[in-house]
């Protein structure tokens, strides 16, 4: 194990900056409401360190926020992200896993940031990212229509976007980078002309719903592992939306055809058999967005199933 195999750091992130539907940010707090911590310290054991309170980073937020680069809220996107980065970094830094509730997936700039540098500090390693998602998320500000950072945080993660001023993601130094060879993306259906050629320029390796209905989710995993390498330090940041909307209605950008719940726990249990994780952020819950009580309650039950899926619940 490349963490302290019972030890877990949580940081739950009640933050929506990255897109503009409210409501992400209650996602935290409606995983740990229906009982996602105290099931993965009762019974899957896990000693639980850190925060079972949802941090809003409301003292982050500046008094004016506007658009920098196309980017919208990039000032407090960004400051929300460092800190984050901070609270992941000494967590990883311990020896913990960490476990990181989103919030929007911009969070992950500052997840990554967080163990990429804890780990090459504690272990002399590169971490390596599993994305799973039905969007690539690697958006430079310019490639973006949106605007929105959720779009764009393995651009930043990988320095495919640069900026040097610290209050907007300059704070980003090279121990807090992930490298492209070593990221590799489950589930994409939904990429953006831009994002495409960039997926395309630095040969990063992917694995979209094509892929996945041609070799089947256990040769892609296999593969996608292959590309890693073996005993690399694994941080595996997990899009709701990766699910097919039947499993995961309640979130903010929601694409058909995506993977059943299963496929998506296969993936965590996957990666979790390696015995290589060291992070997982499960991001993009949106209670908010259900069209009823159901469909909410679904989305839920999904993200806590994929967490625990992930800390090795369903392995015999
Ligand atoms: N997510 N590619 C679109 C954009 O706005 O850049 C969608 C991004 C979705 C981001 O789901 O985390
Ligand atoms: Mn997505
Ligand atoms: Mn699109
Ligand atoms: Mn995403």
């Amino acid at each position: 194990f490349l963490s302290n195999p019972e030890d877990i750091g949580v940081v739950a992130v009640g933050f929506s900056g990255g897109q503009g539907k409210a409501g992400v940010d209650a996602g935290p707090s409606a995983l740990i409401e229906s009982g996602l911590l105290s099931q993965i310290q009762n019974e899957l054991n896990y000693k639980l360190h850190g925060d079972d309170k949802v941090n809003a980073y409301n003292d982050l937020v500046p008094k004016q926020d506007p658009p920098y680069r196309n980017m919208k809220n990039p000032g407090t996107v960004s400051a929300v992200t460092q800190r984050l980065s901070e609270q992941v970094y000494s967590h990883a830094k311990e020896g913990r896993m960490v476990l990181t509730l989103g919030g929007d997936h911009s969070i992950a700039i500052g997840t990554i940031a967080g163990t990429a540098k804890a780990i090459r500090e504690r272990l002399g390693r590169e971490t390596a990212v599993i994305w799973v998602d039905a969007h690539a998320d690697i958006n430079t500000p310019e490639t973006s229509d949106s605007g929105n950072i959720h779009g764009m945080p393995v651009a930043f993660a990988t320095g495919l976007a640069k900026e040097e001023k610290p209050e907007y993601f300059g704070w980003l130094k090279p121990e807090n980078m992930l490298n492209v060879n070593k990221l590799v993306y489950i589930g994409l259906r939904d990429v953006d002309a831009g994002e495409k050629k960039l997926l395309r320029e630095n040969g990063i390796k992917a694995f979209s719903m094509f892929d996945i209905d041609r070799y089947g989710i256990g040769r892609v995993v296999e593969m996608a592992l292959a590309h890693i390498g073996n005993d690399t330090p694994i941080h595996l940041s997990f899009d709701v939306d990766a699910l097919d909307p039947m499993w995961a209605p309640s979130t903010g950008t929601p694409v058909r055809g995506g993977l059943t719940l299963r496929e998506g726990d296969f993936i965590c249990e996957s990666v979790h058999l390696t015995g290589n994780l060291v992070a997982v952020d499960l991001v993009e819950v949106n209670p908010s967005l259900a069209v009823d009580r159901e469909a909410e309650a679904e989305t839920i039950r999904a993200g806590c199933s994929l967490v625990r899926c992930a800390l090795g619940e369903s392995l015999l």
